[in-house]
């Protein structure tokens, strides 16, 4: 049994989606960022980098902060999800560009291009531009591949589950995601899955999962 201290945010939606996808039992505790519940003691005793999302394995007494590492452990403990071989590697890289480039970058657009707009024009070209080249790189990576990591075609790991949230907010970042065609066929067809509809609205319900 899992327990999940999540929000409603890319970093918190990939483990709901993976717990989802796993069909495990987990029980979600929400931890709301906007009243600075990450600050809590009790919470920094699991998260002490005072972040979402957070896990405690009620099995074995683990407790795990920063999503990356989660997901590796979760992958590991119920052995799904993960790519085999020198896919393995590929998976990792993949998932240590999301952990490094994507989520961090896409971060900052958030910050600048959505929520404080006019506030800096340098950071909000600097962070755009990178945006857009990021979505760049993934696009020419998936060019016929339905998955990011995985033999042939590819296999559906955390590396896809890790990139996919922050790419749903396209909208928040002003992608066209039709100008990424690999991106949005990839994003789609996970968006269609009912464990990430699932996993997406945990721990409530914002917005339905966004569609290009
Ligand atoms: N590298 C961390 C990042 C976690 C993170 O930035 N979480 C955000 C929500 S998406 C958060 O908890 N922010 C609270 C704060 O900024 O105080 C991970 O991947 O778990």
């Amino acid at each position: 049994m899992i327990d999940l201290y999540t929000w409603t945010t890319p970093n918190g939606r990939k483990v709901s989606i993976l717990l989802e996808e796993l069909g495990v039992e987990y029980s979600t505790h929400a931890i709301d960022i906007s009243k600075g519940e990450q600050f809590e003691p009790d919470f920094l005793k699991i998260a002490p980098n005072n972040r979402i999302p957070a896990i405690v394995d009620r099995d074995t007494g683990q407790t795990l902060m920063e999503s990356g590492a989660i997901m590796l452990y979760l992958a590991d403990k119920y052995g799904k999800f993960s790519a085999t071989g020198s896919e393995y590697w590929r998976m990792m890289e993949w998932l240590m560009w999301q952990m490094g480039g994507l989520g961090p970058m896409l971060g900052q657009v958030h910050h600048f291009v959505k929520y404080n707009r006019g506030l800096s024009e340098y950071a909000e070209e600097r962070f755009s531009k990178e945006a857009n080249r990021l979505y760049r790189v993934l696009d020419a990576h998936l060019e016929g591949r339905e998955f990011i990591a995985g033999d042939g075609r590819g296999a559906y790991t955390i590396a896809d589950m890790a990139c996919w949230p922050w790419i749903s907010r396209f909208e928040w970042q002003q992608i066209d995601l039709n100008g990424f065609p690999n991106v949005r066929d990839w994003y789609v067809r996970i968006a269609e899955r009912p464990a990430v509809q699932r996993g997406y609205h945990a721990p409530r319900f914002v917005n339905e999962v966004p569609m290009p």
